[in-house]
């Protein structure tokens, strides 16, 4: 029996439309299950969409329609577009399904059944755009995301996430490979060590959810309904568990970074409370920055995979829509592979996609296929020539031997999720196959030898160069498939999904094979390409791209605003930290007035009166006040005093007594250093843990508290006086200097 293979993606919210970010996720898992496909591997590839929530809720009723209309919609637009795109999922899950909705219920249940479940009461902050709790007081931001949290309070169930710190230590310990890359791994085992609390997982204040069996004013915490599909979609809980029973435990869950600790925390935790076997592993990619910042609806920097279709589809106009959309996806495809370093963040931009098509597609491999297949039909009358007896020649090249070590080059790459330097390994063979061509000419007629002799040196050149195009099609199938469908078929060889890909040998290509019929393969794309996605982009994303960050939708104000006085409600009924909500509500506001285009809403003028004691503490770097005086100014050799550098958190904790100080461990790469900072009414400990924050390295130590302090963390100085850190969108080396 063929092993098995599943792998999913994260069900995408559908709150917002899917843009490449999302295309990004589903295009990699796609290439993967094509390439365990083509290996003879019996995969099951999952996607779909996670429908319930307070957000989805909120974003129905501004779009004026029920949550079940709102999630038919936009569900059917991620799918629409996969559809279009030719992405192989094989289940498309939605969580509003009954097959879903009946399993998320009887795992629950048993959770509780299994004593892991208990009514408790919560009062804290919840980030509706993260569907997360959160330490932080009312009227802070999230710390994760940066966007205003919602004060909570109530009844709730509680998971108790805490009974399982040592086990999930134990199941990281002992699977090295749950969790790729090594970075979000340490992350997540430091957020793990750092001590793990209970999890509220029911929410009683609005009602689009799963509902808790037997208490249905409650229903089922967004994370867990959404977790539980891995296991819901093929079959655990329903009359036929068959497909769950063949393919669970998954493989791979394939996530985005930001979601990490719920796949590699939670969710094992949840498995292991219903006495489920845990997930293979989960491997996080880094997002995809546009104009260098998380592409993301509420920045408005947002691109879509359709604009790709479209621009792509023009180069082929004669081509039906379909089969321009294939083409277009192949371009984006190609790219996401290519030019992103799997792992990393990496920026898109219509220029550098356009880029990369030219050199790679159009003048690369499609040039040389076109080059090597018309030759083909000149001297050989379109039949593949035998080269049988004349290896030896002076034609004789290194490109059979090299094949199949590019080939084990591939290979290893690619399974070791490295899909850039894999790419970088077949267009290395397209480059050196080229070479051949050119150093041989097969066109020209040399002086010195026979018709015979010619037309044998001919006959072995382009064998060569047609078998190393088979073989390094076959190799790049799974991630543009629809251009090696059609050089598959070019060279007579039929339907590559038929072909078996798995076994590629030299000489596989039999002499005397018909091509198929010739048609060119990668036009040659312009500026109008991008003008063209430029203007489709803007016309159809409003707020458009390609522009500076927009302000916030009216969606975005509306939904800040309300959590505020929330948050604002709550600290004064309860008066929890009067002051600081009132603060944070203050230049809220103006903010929120500025961004509604009220350009010259006032700022506070000045910072009100704090009440006593909630001053903060000068340990983050004081704001510079903005001048231009130019007393104030300082030469270059002032600055280069100063050594900022890039560390991260190690250890965090809070300081006996210091309601304000944190102690923190930094790794700078070349040593470690323990650091007070007055950050602790801003962020706790466990949110700072595997963070990389910058630091004034050169700082004389000073003691706080009996803490000797070594350097300095540095944040910007906002308004209420709250520290934010300052960090980077991109993934920076630990020991970076700032210069
Ligand atoms: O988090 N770059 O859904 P979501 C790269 N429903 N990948 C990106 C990206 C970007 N700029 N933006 C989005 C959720 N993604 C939950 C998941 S799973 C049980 C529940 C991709 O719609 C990436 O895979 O916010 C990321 O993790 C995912 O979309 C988040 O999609």
């Amino acid at each position: 029996m063929a092993e098995k293979f599943y792998l999913t993606t994260p069900i995408y919210y559908v709150n917002a439309r899917p843009h490449i970010g999302h295309t990004y996720t589903t295009v990699v898992a796609d290439a993967i299950a094509r390439r365990k496909r083509s290996l003879g591997l019996d995969t099951w590839l999952l996607t779909g969409t996670d429908e319930h929530g307070q957000k989805i809720e909120r974003s129905a009723r501004q779009a004026g329609c029920s949550p079940q209309e709102f999630a038919d919609r936009v569900s059917a637009e991620f799918r629409g577009l996969w559809d279009r795109m030719g992405l192989t999922y094989d289940d498309f899950i939605r969580t509003t399904e009954p097959r879903h909705k009946q399993a998320v219920q009887k795992l629950f249940a048993l959770i509780r059944d299994n004593g892991y479940i208990y009514k408790g009461s919560y009062t804290g902050q919840y980030c509706v755009y993260d569907e997360l709790y959160v330490e932080a007081p009312p009227g802070a931001p999230c710390p994760d995301c940066g966007r205003p949290t919602e004060t909570v309070s109530e009844e709730n169930y509680f998971f108790k996430l805490s009974a399982f710190e040592r086990r999930l230590l134990e199941f990281y310990e002992e699977h090295p490979d749950f969790i790729r890359p090594e970075t979000r791994r340490n992350e997540v085992i430091a957020f793990v060590k750092s001590g793990l609390r209970d999890l509220s997982v029911s929410r009683t204040s609005f009602n689009w959810g799963i509902p808790v069996p037997g208490d249905e004013k409650h229903v089922i915490y967004v994370w867990m309904d959404a977790l539980a599909n891995y296991v819901t979609a093929p079959g655990w809980g329903s009359d036929d568990p068959s497909r769950y029973d063949k393919f669970w435990p998954a493989d791979l869950h394939m996530v985005g970074k930001e979601i990490s600790r719920f796949h590699c925390v939670y969710w094992p935790a949840f498995l292991m409370a219903a006495g489920l076997p845990l997930p293979k592993s989960v491997v996080a990619h880094g997002w995809l920055l546009f104009e260098e910042s998380k592409m993301s609806k509420s920045r408005g920097n947002i691109v879509r995979a359709e604009t790709i279709l479209e621009g792509f589809g023009a180069l082929k106009p004669g081509l039906p829509r379909a089969e321009q959309d294939l083409f277009g996806a192949d371009a984006l495809r190609y790219f996401l592979m290519r030019e992103i370093v799997f792992g990393q963040d990496g920026s898109f931009s219509f220029d550098a996609l356009v880029q990369r098509y030219n050199s790679d597609l159009a003048n690369g491999y499609g040039n040389l296929v076109s080059r090597t297949l018309a030759m083909i039909g000149r001297y050989f009358g379109g039949v593949v020539p035998d080269p049988v007896g004349h290896g030896g020649t002076t034609q004789a090249s290194s490109i059979p031997v090299e094949m199949p070590k590019a080939i084990g080059a591939f290979a290893q790459s690619f399974d070791a999720l490295d899909f850039s330097r894999a790419l970088e390994t077949a267009w290395a063979m397209v480059a050196a196959v080229d070479g051949y061509l050119t150093a041989t000419a097969p066109w020209k007629q040399a002086g010195s030898v026979t018709d015979e002799q010619q037309a044998s040196l001919r006959a072995t050149v382009l064998y060569t160069a047609a078998e190393a195009i088979r073989m390094i099609t076959a190799l790049v199938y799974p991630v543009i498939p629809d251009a090696a469908a059609r050089v598959w078929a070019q060279l007579g060889l039929g339907d590559i999904r038929k072909a078996d890909l798995k076994d590629l040998r030299w000489g596989g290509l039999e002499p005397g094979t018909k091509l198929g019929e010739f048609a060119p393969l990668f036009p040659r794309a312009d500026k109008e390409t991008i003008t063209r996605m430029t203007e489709l982009e803007q016309k159809n994303n409003a707020p458009a791209i390609g522009k500076a960050p927009e302000r916030k939708s009216a969606e975005g104000r509306i939904s800040k605003l309300h959590s505020l006085i929330d948050g604002l409600a709550v600290a004064l009924t309860e008066s929890t930290n009067e002051t600081a909500a009132i603060l944070a509500f203050e230049s809220a506001i103006a903010e929120t007035l500025r961004e509604a285009g009220g350009g010259n809403a006032a700022r506070p003028s000045s910072p009100p009166n704090l009440a006593p004691g909630t001053q903060n503490p000068p340990p983050t770097a004081p704001a510079v006040a903005p001048t231009s005086a130019p007393e104030r100014k300082i030469g270059i050799d002032d600055f280069a005093k100063v050594e900022l550098r890039v560390a991260q958190v190690k250890v965090a904790e809070r300081v006996p007594r210091a309601d304000k100080l944190l102690r923190l461990e930094v790794d700078l790469g070349y040593e470690t250093r323990q650091i007070l900072a007055g950050i602790a009414e801003a962020y706790t400990p466990e949110s700072l843990i595997g963070r990389k924050v910058v630091i004034v390295a050169n700082l004389a130590p000073r003691k706080l508290r009996g803490y000797e302090s070594n350097g300095m963390i540095v944040a910007a100085s906002v308004e209420g006086g709250r520290p934010v850190l300052a960090g980077f969108l991109e993934d920076v080396e630990i020991g970076a200097r700032l210069k």
